[in-house]
């Protein structure tokens, strides 16, 4: 493994900027609150960090929709206070990547401004117009965020296409001069110093023929991974290389299949994000992950990697409800179950904040609390199909974006210790017990679990670049071994309600190793019982 190769080895951590820590008192996550969190992400052990967007914006998406890539939103500070950032993150040997947005823009953007003027604004073909006289729209595509992603403009007797909210209308990307654009402004920010980018939406820059229907069964085919995608991620590429920068993708739709080309020697990026194995079983309002169906894709991404290509490990993000929810246990002991079963598997694994201390759904009781596009829309669609309010609330509630974006809880103080005004989302009122200072002072609790299982993470890169062997047993139960020349681990994690038969040989291999972590007291290799684990290097 090359040098160029650390997150090999590595552990990332995600930061919602907006909620992690405000430091001059607006109510807002802010840079310098990043800033003066960071002995906490050493402590932690962490070896990056992915900040989701900053940049200038009139977040009508929470930052999603840039209206100036080369300028920070001021509720979160200056350029000067990311110069610092990056400089206090290097200093404690901590690398910081950035969200690259670029699959559309805000409705703000200057380019979109002058795209608007005129047919023949120079602006224009950056964007995604059809003509069309506004009775019916180009097309029957649809938006991530739900009803038709065409906009009609009628002065121009055209529409736009956005994929996601209408105030984020879609680049076009066959345009060279745009692509030029958006390849200065990577530089702008690698010269800066930033260690890598995480690519979001990556695999919806390329769209079909406007003349191919959006099929039910399929919905976002149409630009997902569509051909003719190559030669963007070949150009996008060449910048990422120049500086050898740490890529992460959110690529849904390029198939585990298909994933070592994008991830392997030679492909576009590191590894990817996928986001297939968001499987749920249950009724609206009520819905857990349906764990076979859930396993069942990451064990297909570890086999269809093995040799060629890399995964980003990760059971949380900004996009999802929080896991101590909505797998249905947030006892510490499953939770940190839970952390082992993905963990160690091949990959670089990303820890999103607050999973580390198991923070949980937010209980919401009016609409007001929502804060998301999204969440706003679906309770107003569930209103419309004849829900009462309390029922659309709790269906919405269940698996909205917004759970995973409430305040860091850092003590038991006022607002978390997150602000000292009006915190702009909802506090989880289980700060009280649930938060950073009491669980930095127990060394059972979940945090210290994540401490260790980091530290074990980089302690053997055999839990790195060594080989994985997936061990088939109850789907639930992520059982695997991790080998290199130097030593073989086994990690076994029982995620069901059924006790763990290791096969026969597995045992004999194990049955003298030492058990280097495990979830609670009572571990032991013969009966890994429900909502436990451990790890065992062979004797
Ligand atoms: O999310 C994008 C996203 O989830 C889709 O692109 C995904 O591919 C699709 O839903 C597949 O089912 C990113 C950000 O993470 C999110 O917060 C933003 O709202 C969104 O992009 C728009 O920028
Ligand atoms: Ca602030």
């Amino acid at each position: 493994m090359s040098t160029q190769e650390w997150w090999k080895n590595s552990v990332g951590y995600q930061i919602y900027p907006r909620s992690f820590q405000d430091s001059n008192g607006d109510g807002i996550g802010d840079i310098r609150g990043i800033i003066s969190r960071l002995d906490y992400l050493v402590e932690l052990g962490v070896d990056f960090i992915w900040i989701n967007p900053v940049y200038k914006s009139p977040n009508v998406d929470n930052g999603y929709d840039i209206s100036d890539y080369e300028a920070i939103q001021p509720e979160y500070g200056t350029l000067d206070d990311v110069k610092e950032l990056i400089a206090a993150c290097h200093q404690k040997n901590i690398k910081v990547l950035f969200d690259l947005v670029v699959n559309h823009t805000s409705n703000l953007h200057p380019w979109f401004v002058e795209a608007m003027k005129s047919k023949d604004n120079p602006y224009h073909d950056y964007y995604l117009f059809v003509d069309n006289d506004g009775t019916t729209p180009p097309n029957n595509w649809e938006s991530f965020f739900g009803n038709s992603a065409w906009e009609y403009v009628p002065q121009l007797q055209q529409s736009y296409l956005h994929i996601f909210a209408k105030e984020q209308p879609d680049l076009n990307w066959k345009n060279k001069a745009m692509r030029a654009e958006i390849y200065q402004m990577m530089l702008f920010w690698l010269d800066l110093g930033l260690d890598g980018f995480r690519l979001d939406a990556i695999s919806h820059i390329q769209k079909a023929d406007w003349a191919v229907p959006m099929v039910k069964t399929d919905k976002w085919r149409n630009f997902m991974n569509v051909a003719g995608i190559e030669q963007y991620m070949t150009e996008l590429k060449q910048v990422f290389d120049e500086y050898h920068v740490l890529t992460v993708g959110e690529a849904s739709g390029v198939s585990s299949k298909k994933a070592p080309e994008w991830t392997g020697d030679g492909g576009y990026i590191n590894m990817i994000f996928e986001l297939e194995h968001n499987q749920k079983t249950g009724k609206n309002g009520s819905e857990v992950i349906d764990l076979p169906a859930y396993q069942d894709v990451i064990y297909r991404w570890q086999r269809d990697q093995l040799k060629e290509g890399w995964n980003a490990l990760y059971i949380e993000n900004h996009d999802n409800p929080r896991a101590a929810t909505i797998f249905g246990n947030d006892n510490p002991e499953y939770l940190k179950t839970l952390a082992l079963s993905y963990f160690l598997l091949r990959g670089t694994p990303f820890i999103y904040q607050g999973q580390e201390i198991g923070m949980t759904n937010f209980p919401y009781s009016k609409v007001e609390q929502f804060d998301g596009v999204d969440a706003k829309m679906q309770y107003a669609d569930w209103l419309a199909k004849g829900d009462d309010e309390l029922t659309a609330l709790k269906k919405v509630g269940r698996v909205s974006r917004d759970n995973s974006r409430t305040p860091m809880q850092w003590s038991g103080e006022t607002n978390a210790g997150f602000t000292n005004a009006t915190p702009w989302m909802n506090v989880n009122p289980d700060y009280t017990t649930r938060n950073v200072a009491s669980e930095e002072q127990d060394a059972a609790s979940l945090l210290s679990f994540y401490k260790q299982l980091i530290s074990l993470k980089k302690s053997s890169a055999a839990f790195g670049t060594g080989t994985i062997k997936l061990i088939t047993s109850e789907p639930g139960q992520f059982v695997f071994e991790r080998v290199n020349e130097d030593a073989s681990y086994l990690v076994v994690a029982n995620l069901t309600t059924l006790d763990v038969e290791l096969p026969a040989a597995i045992v004999n291999n194990y049955q003298t190793g030492k058990i280097v972590l495990s979830t609670g007291a009572a571990a032991d290799i013969t009966k890994v019982k429900p909502g436990t684990g451990l790890i065992i290097q062979k004797g």
